[in-house]
């Protein structure tokens, strides 16, 4: 990596998720020693900075349902738009500095003030995103109105709130440079759009047929591919719910402790990566804090650290 700064932006923020939790995501990972780690692999925190709605964490703001009126089915929408404009001028602001972005959710409806921020910086951005998930939905085809099932269409500008509706925003993602890894549970919607727009997926069959060295190296190339920069979105629900407990939607089948870790350390060697968000860890989950710890962990490996 050749960043040795991380500039840490802390989003407690859960509102655009089903479970309540996400938004104490942040505290939990510096509390699984994030910085330590990070000392140990000599990077600096060179800053850490926290951006947060002034309600947010009031369990009285949650919603039941859609609130918004008939045009769309987005729970708590004006929440998440505002949070993505709060969002998206901080990591512009970080990846302008220099240092290494690192961005710590909350649930991942905070992606699309992220992607916004980067695109303003990198406006050929290229997309990993690891995830049970794609994130595809719309408000038209969204099975449960969460936002955190939206983001990568807002980015990719299929909602009625985009990426470039946030103030400051670069160009929408584009389709040809995002790639899904580790998805087995995709609506009927999210397929048809993948399918119509070619995007890349390695699922979980992809991962068992061709192994994860294999499935990063195509990642990196086509996320790479025309790229000004290379954004890490990583979903922590990625990895099986027997290592990863504190996720809110969770799904059986997913990568193995290994296989996760491996897949960051290849992308560190790639030396492509030039951001990353970890996001959906739910401490209220889980008490133990292990989702947490592998949180902290996976960062690490993705900034370099090896076992020799
Ligand atoms: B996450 C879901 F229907 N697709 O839209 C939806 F299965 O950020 C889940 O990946 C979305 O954790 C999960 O609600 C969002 C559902
Ligand atoms: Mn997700
Ligand atoms: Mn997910
Ligand atoms: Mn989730």
């Amino acid at each position: 990596m050749a960043t040795r700064g991380v500039h840490i932006i802390n989003v407690p923020f859960g509102l655009g998720a089903g479970t309540p939790g996400t938004e104490h995501g942040p505290e939990a990972i510096w509390r699984a020693g994030l910085e330590a780690r990070l000392a140990g692999l000599g990077l600096q925190v060179t800053k850490a900075e926290t951006v947060r709605l002034q309600e947010d964490g009031a369990e009285a703001d949650r919603q039941d349902g859609p609130q918004d009126g008939a045009e769309t089915r987005a729970r708590n929408r004006a929440a998440v738009e505002r949070l993505g404009a709060l969002l998206a001028p901080r990591v512009r602001a970080a990846a302008a500095g220099g240092d290494f972005p690192l961005v710590l959710g909350g649930d991942h409806s905070i992606a699309t003030g992220t992607l916004a921020g980067l695109t303003a910086h990198y406006p050929r951005l290229g997309v990993i995103w690891f995830d049970a998930h794609s994130d595809l939905n719309t408000e038209a085809t969204t099975p449960s109105g969460n936002m955190h099932g939206m983001s990568l269409a807002a980015a990719l500008g299929r909602t009625i709130h985009k990426l470039t509706d946030i103030p400051g925003a670069g160009p929408l993602v584009r389709p040809e440079r995002v790639v899904l890894v580790g998805a087995r549970d995709l609506d009927a919607g999210e397929r048809e759009l993948i399918r119509r727009e070619g995007i890349a997926c390695f699922s979980m069959h992809e991962i068992d047929k061709l192994g994860i060295a294999r499935v990063m190296e195509e990642a990196v190339a086509i996320a790479g591919r025309d790229a000004d920069g290379v954004h890490l979105s990583f979903d922590i629900d990625s990895v099986d719910p027997r290592e990863a407990p504190g996720a809110g939607t969770p799904v059986a089948g997913g990568v193995s402790y290994r296989e996760a870790h491996f897949a960051l350390e290849l992308l560190a060697e790639s030396g492509k990566v030039t951001s990353m968000e970890m996001v959906e860890v739910n401490p209220r989950l889980d008490p133990e804090g292990r989702t947490a710890a592998l949180a902290a962990e996976l960062i690490g490996s993705l900034l370099g650290e090896r076992i020799l």
